[in-house]
C-alpha cells in the first residue's frame, strides 16, 4: 500500500497569562476542523498546539499574581487544556516551551546560528511593547504606543544578540513573489512587502537581559532568548528537530501555519528566515484569519461584552460552538461575535435545516415501516436523480474549499444539501404517498433516499462538529457500521442497507427561546464577570487589513481596547452618596450546592439576617460547598435578581480576585451577625 499523504498543521501556541477567550478558540476550531477533515480524506495528519510560556509578559503577570512564573502558568495550561477538551480538540502533540525537549533544542539552534556568524553581539536601543513582546524603531512606535496594540511602548537600552535580517532579506521577497499561496490571503501578502520588507528589513535583536524569564543563551551569562525566537521554533522542536527526527522527517515543512492576523508579520518574516538561516524548507502556507470583534466594536468588561467559551459550551454543547465559529464568518475577514446571531443560526440551521431533517424522517420511518429501512425502487425520479447528484458532488465541493481554509463556505456547501434533502420531502409529500393505494414502493424510495442522504451529511458534518455523527448514525441504526461512515463510502449513493432499524431517541438540536436565551446569558456572563473579574475577552487588537503599522496609532487607536490581558483599569471617583446606594451586608453561608451542568456555578443559600436567599456564584473553580458552608462573609444585597442557569439569584458574594484569576472571599470575623450592614 502506498504511503499516506501527510498534512501538517498548527495554531499559534498562546501565551498562558490569562484564560483564553473565544478569538483564541476560533483558531483553534479551525485548526481542529481542518485537522479532522484531512484525516477523513485520508491524510496521515499531525495537529499541533501549544502554549508560549516565556517572556516579560508572563514574568510581570506572574509577579502581580505573586507566584513563580511556573507555577503561575502551570495552571493556566492545565484551564487551557480544559478548555480545548471541552471544545473537541482533536491536537496529536500539545508543547509548552517550558518542556525540556524544546529548551534544549531552542538552545541548539541560538548556538548554531551564532556559529554561523548569523548572530552578532550588540546593545539595544530602542522600544519595546510587552503585551506583544514586539521590538519597535522611534518611528513606528511614534506617540509612544505599540502600532499593532496600541498599548504603550517601554524604552529598552541593554546588551543583546543580534540576528542578521537583512541577509535574508532578498531571499525572502523573492520566495514571496515565486510562491503566492505562501501568505494567505493575498492582501496580507502585500501588507508584508510594501510595509516591512520594501522599507528594508533592520537586524532583530534576539536576546534579552533586562528579566531572567526565558531560555538562556547557552554561552552569555544573563542573557535570555529572545520569545518570538523560542516561540517560532516550536513548529520544529515539537516534531524532535536535532533530537530524534522521526517525526520531523515526516512532517516538515508544516503545510499550514494559521493563527488571527495580528501574528502574520512573526511568521511571514522571522519564521522563514530563521528557517533559511537553518537550511530548512520553509512552510507551504501561513494563514492569517481575521479578527472576530463585537457589535459594539470596542470591547470592555465595563460594557460587559465579554465571551467566555467555557460557557457557550457548558450552555450549548462544543458542536453548536464549533458550528457557529466556522460558519458565521468568512475565514479571513473580520467578523462580529452576537450572542444573537449565534443563537440564531443555532435555530435556523442546526434546529430548523438539520435537525428537523433526522426528526422527519425518523418520524416517517417509524410511522409508515416500523423503523425499518424499506428497499428503494430501481426506477429513479427527477427529484431523486437532483437528490443523488448533489449528494455525490458534495464531498468534492467540501474538499476544494476546504483546501483554501473556506470553512464557512465548505459549510454552506454542505447545507445546500442538507436544504435540499427537505426540500424533498416536501416535493414528494411521503404523508400523501402512504394515503394512496399503490404508492407503497415509491413512498420506501423516498424514505430510503432520505436516510442516505443524511448519512451523507452525517459523514460530511464530522470534521465540524464531532459529536453529531453519532448522534445521527444510532438513530439511523448504522452506528456500529463504520463501512457506512468513511469517505470513501461517499463515493457511492445507495450503500444504506434495507432491512437496518432506525429510531427516534433524542432531538439533535432542540429549538431555542431566543430571547430567554439573550437574558441568561447576559445575566450569566454578567454575573460571572462581576464576581470573577478575571477578563475573557475577544477585543481587536490589530489594525485593521492594510493598515501600515506606520501610519496606526492615532488617539482612537491608543484608546483602543486590549486584549483582555492587562491589570485593570482604575475605576472612576464616586461620591459618599453613591456608596451609600449599594447594601452590603454580612451574610452567614448556610448550604451549599454544585450547580448541575455549570462546573463554575455553586448554589448556596444565605441568611442575610432578615431573610434567607438564594445565590449563585461563580466559584465551583475556587472553593468545595464544604470550604464555604458555614462561613461569614460579605454580600451585595440590593444587586438585581438575575437567572442563572433557570436559578434565580437574590445578590452577590464579595470576593478580591488577583491577575492570575484566583479568586477568595471577602470573610468578616465570626462575631459579625447576619444582616450587619457595611457603611
Ligand atoms: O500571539 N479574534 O499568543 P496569543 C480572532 N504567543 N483570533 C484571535 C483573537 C480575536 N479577537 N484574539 C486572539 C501569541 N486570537 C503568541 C503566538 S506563535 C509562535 C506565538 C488568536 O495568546 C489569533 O490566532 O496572544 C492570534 O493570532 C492568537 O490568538 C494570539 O494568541
Amino acid at each position: 500500500m502506498p504511503a499516506k499523504k501527510t498534512y501538517y498543521i498548527t495554531t499559534p501556541i498562546y501565551y498562558p497569562s490569562n484564560k483564553l477567550h473565544i478569538g483564541n478558540s476560533y483558531t483553534t476550531v479551525a485548526a481542529d476542523a481542518m485537522a479532522r477533515f484531512k484525516r477523513l480524506t485520508g491524510y496521515d495528519v499531525w495537529f499541533l498546539t501549544g502554549t508560549d510560556e516565556h517572556g516579560q509578559k508572563i514574568q510581570r503577570s506572574a509577579e502581580a499574581a505573586g507566584k513563580s512564573p511556573q507555577v503561575f502558568v502551570d495552571e493556566i495550561v492545565a484551564w487551557i487544556k480544559d478548555l480545548w477538551s471541552a471544545l473537541d480538540i482533536s491536537y496529536d502533540d500539545f508543547i509548552r516551551t517550558t518542556e525540556k525537549r524544546h529548551r534544549e533544542t531552542v538552545q541548539k539552534i541560538f548556538v548554531k546560528l551564532y556559529e554561523q556568524g548569523d548572530i552578532y553581539e550588540g546593545r539595544y536601543e530602542g522600544w519595546y511593547c510587552t503585551p506583544c513582546e514586539a521590538f519597535w524603531t522611534a518611528r513606528q512606535a511614534e506617540g509612544g504606543n505599540c502600532p499593532d496594540c496600541g498599548r504603550p511602548v517601554e524604552l529598552v537600552a541593554e546588551e543583546g544578540y543580534f540576528f542578521r535580517m537583512s541577509k535574508y532579506a532578498d531571499r525572502l521577497l523573492q520566495h514571496l513573489e515565486n510562491h503566492p499561496e505562501f501568505i494567505q490571503p493575498p492582501s496580507r501578502k502585500n501588507e508584508m512587502i510594501n510595509n516591512f520588507l520594501r522599507p528594508g528589513l533592520e537586524d532583530l535583536c534576539v536576546s534579552r537581559t533586562t528579566f531572567n524569564w526565558g531560555i538562556p543563551v547557552p554561552f552569555a551569562r544573563g542573557h535570555v532568548i529572545y520569545v518570538w525566537l523560542d516561540a517560532l521554533s516550536n513548529y520544529i522542536t515539537a516534531l524532535g528537530y536535532q533530537r530524534d527526527e522521526t517525526l520531523f522527517k515526516k512532517f516538515w515543512p508544516a503545510d499550514v501555519h494559521l493563527m488571527g492576523k495580528d501574528i502574520v508579520r512573526f511568521h511571514a518574516i522571522y519564521w522563514p528566515i530563521f528557517l533559511m538561516a537553518l537550511g530548512l524548507p520553509l512552510p507551504r502556507q501561513i494563514f492569517g484569519h481575521g479578527w472576530l470583534t463585537l457589535k459594539e466594536g470596542k470591547m470592555s468588561k465595563s460594557r460587559g461584552n465579554v465571551v467566555d467559551p467555557m460557557v457557550l459550551v457548558e450552555r450549548y454543547g462544543s458542536d453548536s460552538v464549533r458550528y457557529f465559529l466556522l460558519r458565521e464568518i468568512p475565514f479571513g475577514a473580520d467578523g462580529v461575535f452576537s450572542n444573537e446571531a449565534m443563537l440564531q443560526r443555532f435555530n435556523t440551521d442546526l434546529a430548523n435545516d438539520l435537525g428537523n431533517l433526522l426528526s422527519r424522517t425518523l418520524t416517517m420511518l417509524e410511522r409508515y415501516y416500523g423503523g425499518v429501512i424499506p428497499s428503494p425502487a430501481a426506477e429513479t425520479e427527477a427529484s431523486d436523480r437532483e437528490l443523488m447528484e448533489l449528494a455525490l458532488e458534495t464531498p468534492g465541493r467540501m474538499e476544494a474549499l476546504m483546501d483554501k481554509l473556506q470553512f464557512s463556505g465548505a459549510l454552506e456547501a454542505l447545507w445546500t444539501l442538507v436544504k435540499r434533502s427537505n426540500k424533498y420531502i416536501d416535493e414528494n409529500t411521503p404523508w400523501a404517498l402512504a394515503r394512496e393505494e399503490g404508492q407503497r414502493q415509491r413512498l420506501g424510495t423516498v424514505l430510503y433516499n432520505l436516510c442516505e442522504s443524511l448519512r451523507f451529511i452525517s459523514v460530511l458534518v464530522s470534521p465540524y462538529m464531532p459529536r453529531t455523527p453519532r448522534r445521527i448514525w444510532s438513530q439511523l441504526g448504522i452506528v456500529d457500521l463504520p463501512e457506512l461512515q468513511t469517505w470513501e463510502s461517499l463515493s457511492r449513493f445507495g450503500l444504506f442497507r434495507p432491512g437496518l432499524k432506525a429510531s427516534r431517541t433524542e432531538d439533535l438540536f432542540p429549538r431555542l427561546n431566543i430571547e430567554e436565551e439573550l437574558n441568561s446569558l447576559m445575566g450569566e456572563e454578567e454575573y460571572l464577570r462581576k464576581q470573577e473579574e478575571v477578563p475573557v475577552a475577544v477585543a481587536p487588537r490589530r489594525q485593521p487589513d492594510g493598515a501600515a503599522p506606520e501610519a496606526a496609532g492615532g488617539p482612537e487607536r491608543a484608546r483602543a481596547p486590549q486584549e483582555g490581558r492587562e491589570t485593570r483599569e482604575t475605576k472612576e471617583q464616586i461620591s459618599l452618596d453613591d456608596f451609600a446606594r449599594l447594601d452590603i451586608r454580612v451574610g452567614e453561608i448556610m448550604s451549599v450546592e454544585p450547580v448541575p451542568g455549570a462546573d463554575k456555578l455553586l448554589k448556596m443559600m444565605v441568611n442575610l439576617g432578615t431573610e434567607e436567599r438564594q445565590i449563585i456564584a461563580g466559584l465551583a473553580k475556587h472553593y468545595t460547598p464544604a470550604e464555604l458552608t458555614g462561613k461569614k462573609a460579605l454580600f451585595l444585597a440590593n444587586l438585581k435578581p438575575a437567572k442563572l442557569r433557570g436559578l434565580l439569584s437574590e445578590g452577590m458574594i464579595l470576593a478580591a480576585t488577583d491577575v492570575s484569576g484566583k479568586v477568595v472571599i471577602t470573610t468578616v470575623d465570626d462575631d459579625a451577625a447576619p444582616g450587619s450592614r457595611i457603611s
